[in-house]
């Protein structure tokens, strides 16, 4: 497991270096992107134009295959400007509506979190979710982080493929 959090470390630094696609060449693993925020977490029940989630809370997530390995999912997750995360996941739902968690992640509780999960691996894809499914519709899911002040979320940020 530390192996392949190296690995996700090591690619999420290429990932923020901005030279993924390019530094990447023969490889054909899918790197996904988030930008989060409270703007974006969704109220439940009565719509209203309030931010639900953390004002000024942000974060950045990258969540990519690998080569190879078509079951596993690895992740880097980072946070800032909200109080200590006691959980992460990634939801399934389109952008503007919640819906329930199909991935749990580690929570950034000192504002960084990274892993490789793999399918089948106790407690952490919830039901029949599939990596396959996040790599293939990235816009149907979306990460977020709560925490004892937002625990319906602080920050959230739909998925989207890498620019
Ligand atoms: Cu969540």
């Amino acid at each position: 497991m530390l192996k392949k959090i190296a690995i996700a470390a090591a690619a999420a630094g290429l990932a923020v270096a901005g030279v993924a696609g390019t530094a990447a060449a023969g490889h054909e693993n899918t790197v996904l992107e988030a930008t989060l925020d409270g703007r974006s977490e969704v109220a439940t029940g009565a719509t209203n134009n309030k931010i639900v989630g953390d004002p000024n809370g942000r974060g950045e997530a990258y969540v990519f295959g690998i080569d190879g390995d078509p079951t596993t999912l690895c992740y880097v997750l980072t946070v800032d400007k909200i109080g200590t995360a006691v959980a992460a996941h990634i939801h399934e739902g389109a952008a503007g509506t919640n819906g329930p968690v199909v991935v749990n992640l580690a929570a950034p509780a000192d504002g960084n979190a990274a892993d490789c999960l793999t399918e089948g691996e106790a407690g952490k894809f919830v039901g029949d979710q599939t990596v396959a499914e996040i790599l293939a519709d990235p816009s149907g899911y979306y990460v977020n982080v709560h925490n004892a002040e937002y625990p319906g979320g602080a920050v959230r940020g739909q998925l989207a493929p890498q620019q």
